[in-house]
């Protein structure tokens, strides 16, 4: 089994950490959709990260699709969410914002880097910060009230949170300003350091 993409993407490395924590085997391939494009493009002509190859040669993109499967086929007590409704609300509640966040951030990202400057559409822009600071607001609200199961295994929502948080700081930590939010740079911080997340190290 290979996972394909690089663990700058918030996307490739929650799939690879939730992996790790389901107890399978894979190798990971550092490729960037952007540097490796050609190469990329091999292994997933979509070319998007994460891609992972299963041992039967099927080729599953999307994380969120990546990981549904292997909650699916794992056993009861490997799952990364919780199966009583209520619970399983919350936490997919808390993924929805972690993951909300990201894709703003990614898209305030590609704005910048990718766009040509004198391209670059200042109301598309201003509207994409807006949601990417109202997804961390309301993920910081929701992780304040609802305590995310971090200790000795944490689960989707929180490794799913603390991927986003770690991922902003990196690329946008002068618009996600840390003191804003308490409550996530305390989860991202205490996961960080485990052996678990520095497996998969950010850059
Ligand atoms: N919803 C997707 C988003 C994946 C995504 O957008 N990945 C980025 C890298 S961070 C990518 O593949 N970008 C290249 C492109 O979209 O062309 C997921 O959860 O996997």
């Amino acid at each position: 089994m290979k996972l394909w993409g690089m663990l700058d993407s918030p996307y490739v490395r929650r799939v690879a950490i939730s992996l790790d924590l389901y107890g399978v085997k894979f190798e990971h391939e550092p490729l960037s959709v952007f540097s490796t494009f050609e190469a990329f493009a091999r292994v997933n002509p979509v070319v998007k990260a994460p891609t992972l190859t299963l041992d039967d040669g099927t080729v599953l993109m999307d994380s969120t699709l990546i990981i549904d499967y292997f909650e699916a086929i794992s056993d009861p007590g490997a799952k990364l969410l919780p199966q009583q409704p209520q619970a399983l609300g919350m936490a997919l509640r808390t993924v929805g914002l972690a993951l909300a966040a990201c894709e703003k951030g990614v898209q305030v990202v590609y704005e910048h880097n990718l766009r040509p400057a004198e391209k670059l559409h200042q109301p598309w822009l201003e509207r994409v910060t807006g949601q990417l600071l109202a997804a961390c607001r309301e993920l910081d609200r929701q992780i304040a009230t609802v305590a995310l199961s971090c200790d000795q295994r944490p689960d989707q929502a929180a490794v799913t949170t603390a991927v986003a948080w770690s991922f902003l700081q990196l690329k946008l930590a002068d618009i996600v300003k840390p003191g804003d939010f308490p409550a996530l740079c305390a989860c991202a911080e205490y996961l960080e350091q485990t052996d678990l997340f520095k497996r998969y190290q950010i850059v």
